[in-house]
């Protein structure tokens, strides 16, 4: 009757899943709506700004503490990462004029102790210094030492709210509908409605994607079944555990 309950009380959201796109997979890694990796090469600030320019966003725009120690947490800091932070041309040294290149409002910063210094007269540019422990330096351009070349933080709006549990990426559905189209939608992303297939999946789910709306789950019951409880089959086709296959979703709780 759990599951029964769980179909029945869907109304209003839905849910969708793709396979393969789990973390590290593509080099994108999701967070609060946005997706980030690292540019492919190292290289000057404003290299690195045109291969996220390509990827449909930009160098990171960097908005809250929260999201400042889940970069370095995700990227590390072992090395040093530009971010989207800039001091464009006759800004008042050294603190004056910084602004983001996705052109966001500044709402946060995470500057080093002493800096910005302009300490080379000509650093406009901000990066996570490595082993600043997220801490930011103004350099400039071509990175610090002069020598130096660098990776950026690339961030872009994501498509899909998505989450990652034991290398399964679920994604919830970007639009509300029936339990047809959300099934659809899933199957255009490469997966399917949710299959859950334990009790620590299901709770996962319910963190993550919250419960103050229903989604839809991959659960159903073809016609002709004895009902109210007979029949009832995961879309997917599994009927166990089975890493290999995508399954995703979240659901009301019934227990
Ligand atoms: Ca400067
Ligand atoms: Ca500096």
């Amino acid at each position: 009757m759990k599951k029964v309950c769980i179909v029945v009380t869907m109304v209003l959201f839905i849910v969708a899943a793709r396979a393969g796109m789990a973390q590290g997979q593509d080099g994108w890694v999701q967070f609060k709506g946005f997706k980030y990796r690292l540019t492919t090469v190292e290289g000057t600030w404003s290299e690195a700004e045109a291969e996220a320019i390509r990827h449909g966003g930009h160098l990171a725009t960097i908005n809250s503490r929260e999201e400042n120690d889940w970069l370095v947490r995700t990227f590390g800091n072992d090395k040093s990462f530009w971010i989207g932070f800039y001091q464009p041309a006759g800004s008042q040294e050294p603190a004056g004029g910084w602004r983001w290149v996705s052109g966001e409002r500044v709402v946060y910063t995470n500057w080093d102790g002493g800096q910005p210094d302009n300490y080379t007269g000509r650093d406009n540019y901000a990066m996570l210094l490595s082993g600043a422990g997220g801490r930011w330096h103004d350099v400039p351009l071509e990175g610090w030492p002069m020598t130096s070349r660098f990776r950026g933080i690339i961030k872009v709006k994501a498509e899909l709210e998505c989450a990652v549990f034991r290398g399964v990426e679920y994604c919830l559905t970007p639009s509300e509908g029936d339990w047809n189209q959300a099934e659809a939608e899933a199957i255009r992303h490469g997966g399917h409605l949710a299959t859950i297939n334990s009790r620590e999946e299901n709770d996962w789910l319910i963190r993550t994607f919250g419960n103050d709306k229903s989604f839809w789950i991959g659960f159903y019951q073809p016609a002709g079944s004895q009902e109210p409880a007979g029949g009832w089959r995961w879309v997917s086709g599994e009927t166990a555990v089975s890493p290999t296959t995508t399954r995703a979703g979240t659901t009301t709780p019934c227990f």
